[in-house]
């Protein structure tokens, strides 16, 4: 996955860097009038607008009514057991927990805070898919309730970039059935 983006933002650098580049190279010649050249580019804007709008709002609503979080947040508010209590510190670049066993089916709060800059604190399950997040702010510390039901390696990345080596920052928990 984390490869995937790298490759995509590769991809996205050089595409913008071609733009730069063919836009440096077409700036010596001067054969066209400015003001009707102008025009062309304010409708060209106008219509990149309105295609970024009808193809990225459908998708951030899309997703966004997709997230986990509305009924995990609903399921822990209405758990009475005392949590399991675990502190998450984000550095540059590594996590630090002060544990990482958890029983399945119990529930778990995470304190999560940063020695250094903003991290984001994403909990992945071992399909990898995304199942509570919070961030991970220098001196404050953001609370994360989440009941780990099924057992397994579960992984914690940074969602919030953070350095050159914020693609690296994961660590592991396990979650088993006492
Ligand atoms: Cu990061």
């Amino acid at each position: 996955m984390q490869d995937t983006a790298w490759q995509a933002s590769l991809i996205l650098m050089s595409l913008v860097g071609l733009g730069f580049s063919y836009v440096a190279i077409q700036s010596g010649s001067r054969d066209e009038d400015y003001a009707p050249m102008q025009k062309r580019a304010y409708r060209l804007r106008l219509k990149l607008f309105w295609a970024l709008i009808l193809v990225f709002g459908p998708a951030m609503i899309y997703t966004l009514t997709d997230l986990p979080y509305a009924a995990a947040l609903a399921r822990s508010a209405q758990d009475t057991r005392t949590p399991q209590v675990i502190r998450a510190t984000g550095h540059l670049w590594y996590w630090e927990l002060s544990e990482s066993h958890i029983d399945a089916g119990q529930p778990v709060e995470f304190q999560v805070s940063a020695a250094d800059v903003n991290h984001g604190f994403g909990i992945y399950d071992p399909d990898m898919i995304l199942v509570a997040q919070v961030q991970a702010m220098p001196g404050y510390v953001n609370t994360l309730r989440h009941t780990f039901e099924r057992e397994g390696t579960y992984r914690i990345l940074c969602l919030e970039y953070c350095g050159t080596v914020h693609h690296a920052m994961m660590t592991e928990l396990t979650v088993a059935r006492r």
